[in-house]
């Protein structure tokens, strides 16, 4: 019997794909040959560099999971799993961008748009030529997204879009936002629409000043009576499930992308230690230490293996969407708890943008707060155990 593999102690390579490890590779390669080198510069300076889009779409990693018809890599869930562990090995919001365009935008162009849609849209997006957002946060409407106040009004012809989104990772670089609202049409039922950009009434303010997810662009969505035609609205859905047939497969995604920012950690935190030496030796060599490491082995071991497995009933259509709650939440707040300790084991290089750790700590806050925060994810799973909503 060979002896752990501590970086991979479930052998988790062995229950991939030919296929699978493939596209790991290739996610691997981009992420740390091409996303890593301008990452640093990128997180001080505030800034997303927009090429990333066109560059991910040139290697098939936006919407990994459509079918190649509508520009695609037509991948499994697992597969577009592993992109978001590779990327966000390097920086969760560089892996946003992604999930966003892939889970949040192409998704529901797919799952419930019209076939005109598809053909208009999914090609761009999937190249990364167009960049995608998606707009259900609003300032008083957050975890309770049924509060909305967004409305759609219908007017002949179309529909006029009036209020405002908050939130919105990618939107000020948007060509266009999925943006949910409540249509009077429909007897105030939340619907989708797409809305370009160049619209008359539509802006998108860059939110300033974040200390999380600095690599990664937010802004607002401002409807300010914008006029869309018919051919805006998703045909194929109606409801809140419509967006939260989104955030499955989005929250799937940071399930398995914050265990790679936990990886990042854990890794950086074990070359340092066994490099660093006080009081004559190296610091890997104590108790207190090694007892760290050890359970930043084991949390990320069960949190992927809680992903893959996940991921498998996903592509066996069998997946009861509780279960992507407590992989988003669990694997989320042990990333977050790792960072933090991985920081601290670095003493004070580990405030250092050079050695990492602190930027993976400060953007997991965000990772644990966005598409439901850690706490609203736990009372999913308590009202799954109970039969009582405590929302
Ligand atoms: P509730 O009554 O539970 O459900 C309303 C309707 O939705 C259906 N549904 C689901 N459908 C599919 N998948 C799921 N996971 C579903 N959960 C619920 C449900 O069956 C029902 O359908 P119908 O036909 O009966 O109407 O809804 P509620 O209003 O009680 O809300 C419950 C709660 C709190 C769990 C929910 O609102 C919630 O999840 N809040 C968190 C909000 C959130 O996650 N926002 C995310 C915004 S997007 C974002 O953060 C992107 S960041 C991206 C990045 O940069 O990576
Ligand atoms: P609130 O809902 O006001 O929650 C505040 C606190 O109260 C939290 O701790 C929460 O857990 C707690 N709380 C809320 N309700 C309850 C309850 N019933 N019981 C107990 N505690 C409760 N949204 C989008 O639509 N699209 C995007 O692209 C997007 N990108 C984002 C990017 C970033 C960088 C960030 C920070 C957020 C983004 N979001 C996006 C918004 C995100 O989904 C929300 O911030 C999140 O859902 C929480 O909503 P909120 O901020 O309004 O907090």
């Amino acid at each position: 019997i060979t002896p752990l593999d501590w970086a991979d102690p479930f052998d988790l390579a062995d229950q991939l794909t030919d296929e699978e490890r493939l596209v790991r590779d290739t996610a691997h390669a981009y992420a740390q040959e091409r996303l890593l080198p301008r990452v640093t510069s990128a997180y001080l300076d505030e800034r997303f560099d927009r090429e990333i889009m066109s560059e991910m779409g040139e290697l098939g990693l936006l919407g990994a999971t459509i079918p190649h018809e509508y520009g695609g890599a037509g991948l499994g869930y697992v597969a577009y799993g592993l992109i978001a562990r590779e990327v966000e090995r390097v920086d969760s919001g560089y892996r946003s961008a992604m999930s966003v365009q892939s889970s949040l935008v192409m998704h529901p162009i797919f799952a419930y748009g019209s076939e005109e849609q598809r053909r208009k849209y999914l090609p761009r997006l999937a190249s990364g030529e167009w960049v995608g957002c998606f707009g259900l946060t609003e300032p008083d409407a957050g975890s309770d997204p049924a509060g909305m106040r967004t409305k759609a009004t219908k007017i002949d012809g179309g529909y006029r879009l009036d209020g405002a989104k908050m939130w919105i990772t990618n939107s000020p670089i948007a060509d266009l936002a999925v943006v949910w609202a409540k249509s009077d049409a429909h007897d105030g039922a939340i619907r989708g629409f797409v809305v370009e950009r160049g619209a008359k009434g539509f802006s998108t303010p860059k939110i300033e000043g974040k200390l999380s997810l600095r690599a990664s662009i937010t802004g607002e969505i401002v409807l300010d009576g914008v006029e869309v035609g018919e051919d805006a609205l998703l045909p194929n859905v109606q409801g809140l499930k419509g967006p939260f047939g989104c955030l499955n497969r989005a929250r799937y995604g940071i399930g398995w992308g914050a265990m790679g920012a936990a990886e990042a950690c854990f890794q950086a935190a074990r070359t340092y230690t066994l490099d660093r030496k006080q009081f004559g030796v190296p610091l890997a060599s104590k108790q207190l230490v090694q007892l760290k490491l050890a359970d930043m082995m084991t949390e990320i071991g069960l949190g992927l293996q809680a992903s893959l497995r996940i991921g498998r009933r996903m592509e066996d259509g069998v997946l009861q969407p509780d279960l992507i709650s407590l992989a988003k939440r669990n694997n989320c707040g042990k990333a977050l708890a790792i960072a933090r300790v991985a920081r601290d084991m670095h003493g004070g290089n580990g405030i250092s943008a050079e050695f990492h750790v602190i930027r993976h700590a400060a953007n997991l806050e965000t990772v644990n707060t966005y598409e439901g925060t850690h706490d609203i994810h736990g009372l999913i799973l308590g009202r799954a155990i109970t039969g009582l909503s405590a929302f």
